[in-house]
């Protein structure tokens, strides 16, 4: 058993970012056997969900004449356009079938504001607004956190960045993520997590 400092954080491990959902990351469904075994070892068990409601705003849908993966300027930033994804209520949004939820001792979601993405389990991509995250992993006595799931390059790479800005120490468990990859994205994500001092294992 890990100890009681130590947190397994498992971002968005959801129907619609696996095999036949509408986001496909591919291998995304290989991930949930070993998660779930690993979850057996942690104490302190925190699931993210990525969760929008209809007509999003970082859905392509939902702006005239753009297709996913187009970027636009939204007021906090760059935001990639995607497809249709997680919508609140929709069988695309659960977790994966075969995910143990019953082993989350929290699940977090986000992504809930129509007119603001969050990628990061801890703060909306206007990089200010928090999810309450850290305070729920600080006021149960955890420092470290031990981040995988889906996308490595999207929420779990932000998630580890801004836990390692917040003080955690961070591991991304890379052989338990799987990566969207657009354009070097898991690159850029790759350097800028080790850059943030992010260990990735
Ligand atoms: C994610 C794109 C859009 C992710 C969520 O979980 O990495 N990526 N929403
Ligand atoms: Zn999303």
């Amino acid at each position: 058993m890990r100890p009681s400092n130590e947190a397994l954080v498992v971002i968005d491990l959801q129907n619609d970012f696996c095999p036949g959902g509408a986001l496909a990351v591919p291998g995304g469904d290989e991930i949930v056997a070993p998660i779930n075994a690993l979850l057996d070892e942690y104490q302190v068990r925190v699931f993210t969900q990525d969760w929008h409601p209809k007509g999003h705003s970082s859905f392509a849908s939902s702006h005239a004449g753009k297709a996913p993966y187009d970027v636009i300027d939204m007021p906090y930033g760059p935001q990639v356009l995607w497809p249709d994804h997680c919508v609140i209520g929709t069988d695309g949004a659960e977790f994966h079938p075969r995910l143990n939820v019953d082993r989350a001792d929290m699940v977090i979601r986000k992504g809930f504001r129509a007119s603001i993405d969050s990628y990061s389990g801890f703060f909306e991509n206007d990089h200010t607004t928090p999810t309450g995250l850290e305070g729920y992993l600080r006021t149960r006595g955890v420092d470290t956190l031990l981040l995988c799931g889906l996308a490595t390059d999207f929420c779990v790479n932000y998630s580890a960045v801004d836990a390692a800005k917040l003080g955690f120490k961070v591991t991304v468990i890379e052989s338990l993520s799987r990566a969207i990859d657009l354009q070097g994205s898991l690159a850029a994500a790759r350097s800028g997590m080790t850059e943030a001092g992010v260990t990735l294992a």
